[in-house]
């Protein structure tokens, strides 16, 4: 038989019909192990299933609640009573808020090697750290995954990344996966799941491989995924799983599309610059610099090891900045506090946060105007920090302590940071396990007012016809469509989050031109560049642009996740067949297109001329457009 790579092994195991894998780009389904939301994206996903009519989930399901956590106003505590009962009811674990950062979680808890997930948060893909298959997905596919245990994905390319060598004293996880944004670029993952390899491998523990896949989402791939070996064991052992284990890894002689090579010991500490992800340059070039905040956290950098290292260099010293820490999880909490990391971490001046998202989702610890902030996150796009005028760099957290000591970017200290091993901490009884069905079916759903109804979207007309509403460039994020930061607790309103937030960065008269062109019977268009709807999985980013009256977008390359939530909420996604006709649109202009055939020749006509259009939908999604989005569909013809 051909030898296999690690992620054909997998697929193959969980197809549902057939047993050979289709070329890269056609659709293939998938039988799905798990399945999870957080609070930010849970509630919508959550209406949908309850819509669906679905009475129990099929896989492992589980509700986090980790993203909107101040609690300011009835809204969120609104929102995770809801996520409670809901879960309650359906048979999903529901893990309340403090308890850590969902992607945390689900490694330390839920995910075994071999495994498929799917969840709604672009860096569900964290998990392939563990030698499993997870993706972000919109929360109607999550839904979707929820109700039917599958999930429908265009087959991707497989690359492998072949590391050698070990990481030098100074340099962490964070440096390789920077490495590899500054080879890639931010959209150079699409379709590409990134396969680990090579004797580097052994020399990475898990949460340094989690590190590593967490970040594949900013360069948009599919996902990342590691074998399952030694280190996978001790980790799932020192979590009290060791019956999880089983080792996994691609066969020899297997092929790819491509292999990537990185030296380990060659990487240097890397710094990604404001205002993205991809702008990857060396630490020691931008030394100096004076930064006004430190953040260590996220579900890229929180782990105990991380923030082990990131204390010891700063056991015994003060910081120089105003330095912010949000442990992954409770249990990363407590073993810090068991190792006495707490206290000295106190004494260093640091300000401990809630296990949770926090600054890295604007939930708080905004910088100051004009202000760098030095953040072990995963983004830093415009504004999404809460201030507009600030900076957000990402860096190590060896990188962020050697810099809150001394209040400018700091080179860490070059020899090896010797950390105190401490045992890991159970947590499990802060989650809350499904009922037995009978009594499952007693629960009653609380829905606060801020639980509103989710909105009817009529089927999609045979011609679309009205106003360029935004004319738009490259890598426009799903911050820039959708914000987040103060707007959360908006996620469960779409009129509310809609009419505040929608480009309001980008544009503050977008909603209200955008509302009245609408109700004027104009369907709204949006044109673009490369990479639009780069970042989060939020499908508010869709559902919210189409609340607004927008029917079409037109760009010249969409990401991953964010085309399949336009299409969810029948907004049809096109890309310009010949790139160069985007200089032939401009914002205002008046365009139709015919779309009473969507397996035709498509046409934007404006000016009198027709630009033609090729589909970013797969023709599976025909029948989804045409019935004005994915639940409209899944009711008329869903049979259980
Ligand atoms: C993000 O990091 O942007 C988020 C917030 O986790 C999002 C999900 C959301 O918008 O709720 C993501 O990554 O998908
Ligand atoms: Fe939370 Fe930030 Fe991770 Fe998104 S990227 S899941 S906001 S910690």
């Amino acid at each position: 038989m051909k030898p296999l790579s690690l992620t054909e092994k997998i697929l193959l195991d969980h197809l549902v019909d057939g047993d050979t894998l289709p070329p890269a780009g056609e659709v293939i389904k998938i039988k799905i192990d798990e399945a999870f939301t957080q609070d930010a994206t849970g509630t919508m996903c959550m209406l949908q299933l309850e819509a669906m009519g679905i009475k129990r989930v099929k896989p492992l399901s589980v509700n986090f609640v980790d993203h909107s956590m101040l609690q300011v106003g009835f809204r969120n505590p609104d929102d995770h009573e809801y996520l409670k009962t809901v879960a309650e009811k359906l048979g999903i674990v529901y893990s309340p808020a403090g308890t850590g950062i969902c992607h945390f979680l689900n490694m330390e808890n839920f995910v075994k090697p071999g495994m498929t997930g799917v969840g709604a948060d672009s860096h569900t893909v964290n998990a392939g750290g563990c030698g499993a298959i997870f993706m972000g997905a919109g929360g109607y596919d999550v839904a979707l995954a929820m109700a039917t245990g599958q999930y429908s994905m265009p087959m991707p390319q497989v690359v492998k990344v072949n590391l050698t060598g070990a990481l030098k004293p100074g340099v962490m996880a964070m440096d390789v996966i920077l490495k590899m944004l500054e080879i890639n670029g931010v959209k150079g993952g699409k379709g590409i799941i990134f396969e680990y390899g090579g004797p580097g491998v052994a020399n990475l523990s898990l949460t340094e491989r989690a590190t590593i896949t967490n970040m594949g989402a900013e360069m948009g791939a599919t996902t990342s995924i590691f074998p399952s070996d030694e280190r996978t064991r001790e980790f799932l052992a020192s979590h009290g799983r060791p019956e999880d284990y089983k080792p996994l890894a691609a066969d020899e002689g297997a092929e790819y599309a491509r292999i990537i090579d990185i030296d380990l010991s060659a990487l240097e500490p890397l710094i990604a610059l404001y205002p993205s992800p991809g702008n990857v340059e060396t630490v020691a070039a931008h030394a100096g610099t004076k930064i006004n905040q430190v953040s260590v956290g996220s579900c890229t950098n929180s782990s105990y090891e991380n923030i082990a290292s990131f204390a010891e260099v700063l056991k015994g010293k003060r910081v120089a900045v105003d330095t912010l820490l949000y442990p992954g999880s409770r249990a990363v909490a407590m073993q810090l506090a068991e190792a006495g990391y707490i206290t000295s971490l106190y004494h260093s001046g640091v300000r401990i946060q809630e296990n949770g998202c926090g600054a890295c989702i604007g939930q708080g610890g905004s910088p100051v105007s004009n202000g760098i902030s030095l953040r072990t996150f995963n983004r830093n796009f415009p504004k999404r920090s809460g201030t507009e005028t600030a900076q957000v760099h990402l860096v190590s957290p060896l990188v962020a302590a050697a810099s809150a000591l001394t209040g400018e970017i700091t080179l860490p200290p070059a020899q090896p940071i010797e950390f105190k091993q401490q045992p890991a901490v159970l947590d499990t009884d802060s989650f809350i396990m499904p009922l037995p069905p009978e009594e499952a079916e007693k629960v009653e759903v609380i829905r606060g007012p801020n639980i509103m109804a989710l909105p009817d979207f009529d089927p999609l007309p045979d011609r679309l016809e009205g106003e360029v509403l935004l004319k738009l460039g490259d890598n426009i994020s799903t911050d820039d469509i959708q914000p987040a930061g103060t707007f959360l607790p908006l996620r469960s309103n779409v009129k509310e989050y809609a009419m505040q937030a929608t480009f309001s960065q980008v544009d503050p008269s977008f909603s209200k031109r955008a509302v009245a062109h609408r109700d004027a019977g104009g369907h709204g268009f949006i044109v673009a560049r490369e990479n639009y709807g780069q970042g989060s999985s939020r499908e508010h980013a869709a559902l919210c642009p189409r609340w607004l009256g927008v029917r079409a977008v037109v760009v010249a390359q969409f990401a991953r996740i964010h085309v399949a939530n336009l299409v969810n909420f029948g907004i049809v996604p096109l890309t310009f067949a010949n790139e160069a006709d985007y200089d032939k649109i401009s914002q205002g202009d008046t365009v139709s297109l015919d779309v009473s055939n969507l397996e035709g020749d498509l046409f934007l006509e404006v000016k009198g001329e027709k630009i033609p259009l090729n589909p970013a939908f797969e023709p599976g999604d025909v029948e989804t457009l045409k019935a004005g989005g994915a639940l409209p569909l899944f009711k008329a013809t869903y049979k259980g």
